[in-house]
Parts: structure tokens; sequence; C-alpha cells
């Protein structure tokens, strides 16, 4: 008797010490787990006499219950201390002032590429891919400029074996849309173009878009048309346009389009080359030799073609004087216009 009430009181002391979760799973591994004191007491019963075992056997079991009871009352206690505990310290802070990691962009040459790609297929051209590498054949025989022909020296070219070079116009894409699909047709393609040229509005590397139109009844005024709407699209209403008679090999008549200086206004300055104007584009009516070579009948279509020089509009959008911004890839630069 003396025995369960000094176990029970001792238990209950060191109940009311522990603090952890931890201590209590230990704590009730020495008292009730198999080897524990209260287990011990009631594995103990059969040395009492049997005249007393009912009565010792009932204080024991009592003292078991209220130190289980204790047990379960603080393990609860504990428990929900501890959620309380963590949802304090593994709060966030949603408020905190903390430095913002800076976004990217997309490039001001994608822009405008998108823009004019978007305008376009809302006109119902289809973008067309031409590869980079190309051979002499698509990139200037089948454009009616022959070996040997005096026009290829417009286009200062890389080759890079016999008959395999660079691209240096999207034109070829023409020839091998019209090679596959036959007319009514419009596209535009899209793509990277090279040329030996280096000054500060010209690049070895630079971008053009292909137009092209094939259609019975096509002329002149078609052109004038969708090149006027064109400008106006990406420059506004108050830019001014000219048509500059031209010649190109693949299209007759051939035009060059220009776009008044935004630099000078049009005065002249130096990025216009004193002349108040700044050429985007070139343009005509599709050459009938081309048609023949891709297998058109000229006297029953027609089409109408263009390549604008996607960084020349660049960098009118962002006015700036020297194309090599575009790929210096300078972040101050680029952060300008995100
Ligand atoms: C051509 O490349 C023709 N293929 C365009 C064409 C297509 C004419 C369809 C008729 C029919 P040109 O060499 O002028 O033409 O180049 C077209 C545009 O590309 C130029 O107006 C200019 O804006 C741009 N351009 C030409 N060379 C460079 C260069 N090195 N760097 C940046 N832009 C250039």
């Amino acid at each position: 008797m003396e025995n369960t009430e000094k176990i029970k009181e001792e238990a209950l002391n060191k109940l009311a010490t522990i603090k952890t979760e931890r201590e209590l799973a230990d704590f009730k591994t020495a008292v009730l787990g198999r080897s524990g004191t209260i287990t011990m007491l009631m594995k103990g019963l059969k040395d009492v006499p049997p005249e007393d075992r009912p009565r010792v056997g009932k204080e024991i079991n009592d003292v078991r219950v209220a130190v289980t009871e204790a047990c379960d009352g603080l393990e609860k206690k504990l428990h929900r201390q501890a959620i309380e505990h963590a949802l304090i310290s593994d709060a966030i802070d949603v408020t905190i002032d903390k430095p913002v990691r800076s976004v990217g962009a997309v490039h001001p040459l994608n822009q405008v590429r998108k823009r004019l790609t978007d305008y376009f297929v809302g006109n119902g051209y289809i973008v067309y891919d031409s590869p980079e590498i190309e051979t002499d054949y698509y990139n200037f025989q089948a454009l009616n400029i022959p070996l040997d022909h005096p026009a290829r020296d417009m286009q200062d070219t890389f080759f890079i074996e016999d008959g395999i070079l660079l691209r240096s116009q999207t034109s070829s894409g023409q020839v091998r849309l019209m090679e596959k699909v036959k007319p009514p047709l419009k596209m535009i393609c899209p793509g990277r173009v090279f040329r030996n040229d280096d000054d500060s509005t010209h690049s070895p590397v630079f971008h053009q878009m292909e137009g092209l139109v094939v259609d019975k009844n096509v002329t002149l005024c078609d052109l004038k048309g969708a090149l006027e709407g064109f400008a106006k699209f990406i420059f506004g209403d108050q830019t001014k346009i000219r048509f500059r008679p031209s010649y190109f090999p693949f299209t007759e008549p051939s035009v060059e389009v220009d776009v008044s200086c935004f630099k000078c206004g049009g005065k002249g300055c130096r990025v216009c080359k004193n002349t108040g104007w700044i050429e985007i584009l070139g343009a005509g009516m599709v050459n009938r030799k081309v048609l023949e070579n891709c297998g058109i009948d000229p006297d029953e279509y027609q089409g109408f073609a263009f390549g604008l020089g996607l960084d020349r509009i660049t960098m009118i959008q962002c006015g700036i004087d020297d194309i090599k911004m575009l790929w210096e890839n300078d972040v101050r630069f680029l952060r300008m216009f995100r």
C-alpha cells in the first residue's frame, strides 16, 4: 500500500516536470512499459497473499489508471504546444521587403518580329520557315541571278563550299515555297541572313522578313497598298514613306521603300547619311522567270514580293543609331525596351 502510494506520487511529480513529447515518451516506457515500475508491480501481485490480492490489485490498478490519464492529458497538451510552436517558427512573412529578382524581357528585335508576324498573319499570310544554309540555286539562280551575273555583287555572300552558302536574303524562301505550294498563296518568311557588311546600319548577321503574294490579277497597286498598310501599322500615320524605283533581278518592276529618318525627322544627319530617309525594304512584282522556274504559269498568275530589314525597323522603333546595339546584349539597353 505504502509502495503504491509512493510510486504514484513520484510518477505524478515527475510528470509535472516534463516539457517535451520526447521526455514524455521516455517516461511512459519507464513507468508503464513492459518493464516499467507499475507493470512490475502488477507482475509482483502473484507474491501477495491470496486474501490481500484483490485489494492490492485494485490499488495498483488505480495508480496505473491515474498515471495513464495524467500521461494522456500531458500528451495532448504537449502536442498542441508543438503545433503552435511550429506554426509560429515556420510562418512566412509575406509582407517582408526582400530584393526582387529581375525578370527577363523579350529582345526589341523579337518584339518587332512578333508584332509584324501578328500583323501579316492577321492579313491572311502564312509563316514559312526556310533554311539558313542554302544552295546557290535557291539563293541566286532560281531568283534569276545566274552564275557570274553582276547582280551577285549587290550581296557580298559568305560561301561555305562550292554551291553552298549562308543565305544572303530570305527571298530563297519564295522559291522553296512556290515549288511546293501552288497559287493562290500569301506568305511571310522571317529569319536570319548573312552578308559581308559592317557599318552603323549594316551588320554581317541581320534579319529579314520576306513577303510573297501570288494570285490572279495581282498588280503593283496591291503591293503599294500592302506596304502602306504595314508602314502605317508599325510607324504610325505621321511617318512619311516613299517608293523609289530600283532593281532586283527577281522582281520587275522593282522598288525600294524608305521611311523618314527618326533621328533628324528628314532634315539629314549621320544616321540617314544626310538624305533624310532610311531604307527599310526592297520589293517588286515577281519576275515572270522566277514564276516559271517554280512551275507557275506567269500568264495566269502574277505576284508581288517584298523583303523587310527587321533590324532597321527595330532601330527606327527604338531610336538607336548603331545596329550593333541590337546584338551587343548590354542589359542597360535591353531594359529600356522591356
Ligand atoms: C534584298 O535582300 C531583297 N531580297 C529584298 C527583296 C525581296 C526585293 C523581295 C524584292 C522582292 P536588300 O539587299 O535591299 O534586298 O535588303 C533588304 C533590306 O534588308 C534592306 O532594305 C535593309 O533594310 C536590310 N539590310 C540589307 N543589308 C543589311 C545589313 N547588312 N544589315 C542590316 N540590314 C540590312
